[in-house]
């Protein structure tokens, strides 16, 4: 039986965090022993909010630099850039007009990012589209994400069975892969808020390539609280429940091995075990960073992905095209 296929992607918007790392990454790494996997570069994403040109080609240069590092096998996953695929916008046009404003306006992504400037794009709208044309082009049976993306797994599925009503059997319905440990990473300082990419404050963020001076002080300096006492407890300990998610996801333990192991520490003995987990994990990484960066192997395995992916993409494009009736 032919393998299941997982296709995930990541905007370039900026040094990848250690949210990324854990809420998908990781993920990507273990699925790359069981599924045809594909990993992307969302750089198409990336512009829908403002994003200086020689900052974004930068960002996309590390990221396929850190997607290898972090241990992205090239020999078992397709690896390509979203905009070198010209397809992928192509069928998001097709499938933007079989989806409806009102379903996209409540997106919660775009409601949070519409709010922070009155002159949002029309792009960052119609994102979730070509969300659902880089999954549904592929015949995708499991995407994985953090949940903040599952809405938008949701809504490539609702796409991809309107479409098919509408025009007959297209596309094969995928479903979001979510973990059950350290879906959402926390921001450090305000751990009710994500851990995210493009946040303003950097004291709470740990991005794959800060210093690990850097990593560990901000490790030390994650907000808790005073009850003193390592618990797992989102709602009251939200800041300790986020380093343990930390610890759980690198060290892969389980949370009752982790309150086992901590149960009688405290929050200086605990948070330098998380330190030195995260530290000794990513200077592996940046390590293994500095190698490639500036190797040529990078843009072969770029343009391996884009050969292959686009074929693909074509037959599903001119199958639409067919169906809709784009034809002369
Ligand atoms: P941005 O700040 O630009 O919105 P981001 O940091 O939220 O970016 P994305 O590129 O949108 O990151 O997400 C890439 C992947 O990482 C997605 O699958 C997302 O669900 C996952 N992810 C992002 N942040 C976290 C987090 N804090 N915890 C767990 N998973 C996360
Ligand atoms: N929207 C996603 C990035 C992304 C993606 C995708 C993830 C773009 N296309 C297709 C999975 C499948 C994000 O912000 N993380």
């Amino acid at each position: 039986m032919d393998k299941k296929r997982v296709l995930t992607g990541l905007q370039p918007t900026g040094v990848i965090t250690l949210g990324n790392y854990i809420g998908a990454i990781k993920q990507m790494i273990e699925c790359q022993e069981k599924y045809d996997s594909i990993l992307f570069i969302a750089d198409m994403h990336a512009i829908t909010v403002p994003i200086d040109a020689d900052t974004l080609a930068k960002n996309i240069r590390q990221l396929i630099a850190l997607y290898i590092a972090c241990g992205i096998d090239p020999k078992k996953n397709t690896i390509f850039l979203q905009s070198e695929n010209e397809y992928h916008a192509n069928i998001s046009w097709m499938l933007e007009c079989n989806t409806y404003y009102g379903e996209l306006s409540r997106m919660t992504q775009f409601k949070d990012k519409s709010k922070k400037s009155a002159n949002f794009t029309a792009g960052l709208l119609t994102y979730p589209v070509l969300m659902a044309a880089d999954i549904l082009t592929y015949d995708t049976d499991f995407v994985p994400v953090g949940i903040d993306q599952k809405q938008h797994v949701e809504i490539a599925r609702d796409i991809a069975i309107r479409f098919n009503k509408k025009y007959g059997d297209t596309f094969k319905i995928p479903e979001p892969l979510i973990r059950e440990e350290g879906v959402k990473i926390t921001d450090l300082q305000d751990p009710t808020k994500k851990m995210s990419k493009s946040s303003e404050n950097q004291k709470g963020v740990i991005r794959l390539l800060d210093d690990v001076d850097v990593i560990r002080k901000k490790i030390m300096s994650a907000t808790t609280d005073s009850v003193g006492k390592i618990n797992f407890d989102v709602d009251n300990q939200p800041g300790i429940s986020n380093l343990i998610n930390i610890y759980i996801s690198l060290k892969n333990k389980t949370k009752e091995e982790a309150l086992e192991e901590f149960s009688n520490s405290n929050y200086g003995n605990f948070k330098t075990a998380v330190a030195d987990v995260a530290v000794n994990e990513l200077k592996k990484i940046q390590d293994r960073f500095n190698e490639l960066i500036d190797n040529k192997e990078l843009d072969d395995i770029l343009d391996a992905g884009r050969e292959k992916t686009r074929m693909i993409a074509k037959e599903k494009y001119d199958i639409m095209k067919q169906k809709i009736g784009l034809r002369r």
